[in-house]
């Protein structure tokens, strides 16, 4: 349900719609015990989402902006509101009960909750692309849900090891509307933020790149320089077609989304130090906190994930904050690029 631009409500079909609940009623895979527990999860992201949502829409009527002084152990300026969404996020997933080891790309170590019963490992970025805050652009927050594995008391290592077991993936986008997106193995599902009742709507779906994979490319072209030869080919020819858009925010979670949405792929490779400029040989993005959610929702939605030489969801984790190259977007046009940037086919 939904109000149009002439202020009457817009009633999606019951059928093509579910509520949170009902769509984790029917994720594959989860004992009774788990589904209750991904349920308490989620409704504590949502209610995160709308916390964090709130804050942003009045950021820049307290002057919340810009950064918060720090540098994170990414060795990145911190912005106050990475710190704000950190903070809304992992005080709701601790209280619920249902997070026992908590990884941050603000935090360097995992944070540890007591958990009395069914409970999962979880790895957040709360506030990505929080550069854009500084012109009131769009931002995201992302997470990824694992199952933990037998007898790891380690914390870091029960949640490197997890890694290739996603069992849910999420992300928020703040943007014109916040929506949050939500991914099982096989389904991905959207809800829009009513501000007025403070709850997430169900929209129509469930969500898939659209057919023929689309023509949108999101690159940072300005590091063509920096790029081994095989990325540099793949924007050649795109730039010899009639065919094609350039759309990128610098913030991935919108990048993704209208990617989903319109048709696209999403490329952040590993670029060269240059002059003064370090360069990020091995990417830029994390693995935990980006890379491998954005590639479970991708897979759920059919569309791919890889670095350039493995499918993001079969890397192995070596570190919590590791980061790693990204192309993700419809199957058709990752596959494309691997043609063309000589890397292997994805599958
Ligand atoms: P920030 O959170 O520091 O703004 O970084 C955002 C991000 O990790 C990702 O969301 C963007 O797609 C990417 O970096 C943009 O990086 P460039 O500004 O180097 O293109």
């Amino acid at each position: 349900m939904g109000e149009n631009t002439s202020g009457r409500v817009v009633h999606h079909k019951r059928e093509s719609c579910l509520s949170l609940e009902e769509f984790v009623e029917r994720a594959p895979d989860l004992t009774a015990g788990e589904r209750i527990a991904v349920r308490e999860i989620l409704e504590s992201i949502a209610e995160g989402g709308r916390e964090v949502s709130r804050r942003l829409a009045l950021g820049p009527l307290h002057g919340l902006t810009g950064s918060a002084g720090q540098v994170n152990v990414q060795g990145e300026e911190v912005q106050a509101f990475d710190e704000i969404a950190q903070e809304v996020f992992s005080g709701l997933l601790g209280a619920s009960g249902r997070v026992s080891v908590l990884v941050s790309e603000e935090r360097e170590k995992p944070d540890v909750f007591p958990c009395p019963s069914e409970s999962f490992l979880m790895a957040m970025d709360p506030l990505d692309g929080s550069s854009n805050l500084a012109v009131s652009g769009p931002v995201g927050s992302i997470f990824a849900l694992y199952r933990p594995g037998e007898g790891d008391d380690d914390p870091s290592r029960a949640i490197l090891r997890a890694t290739r077991d996603v069992v849910c993936a999420a992300y928020v986008l703040y943007s014109v509307s916040t929506l949050m997106v939500v991914a099982f193995r096989e389904e991905v599902r959207m809800y829009a933020l009513d501000p007025a009742s403070g709850r997430f709507m169900p929209l129509p779906g469930p969500v898939r790149f659209p057919d023929g994979g689309g023509q949108i490319v999101s690159i940072n072209t300005g590091n063509y320089t920096r790029w081994e030869r095989g990325i540099q080919s793949y924007v050649d020819t795109l730039h010899s077609r009639s065919s094609w858009s350039a759309r990128y925010v610098g913030a991935l979670v919108m990048d993704f989304h209208r990617n989903l949405l319109k048709g696209g792929i999403y490329i952040y490779p590993g670029d060269l130090p240059r002059g003064s400029g370090g360069g990020h040989p091995e990417g830029k993005l994390r693995l935990l906190f980006e890379a491998i959610p954005m590639a479970f929702i991708a897979r759920a939605a059919g569309g791919l994930a890889t670095n350039g030489q493995k499918p993001i969801l079969d890397l192995p984790a070596t570190h919590i904050h590791q980061r790693v190259a990204l192309v993700v977007g419809s199957r058709e046009l990752v596959q494309e690029f691997s043609r063309i940037a000589g890397a292997p086919e994805p599958v």
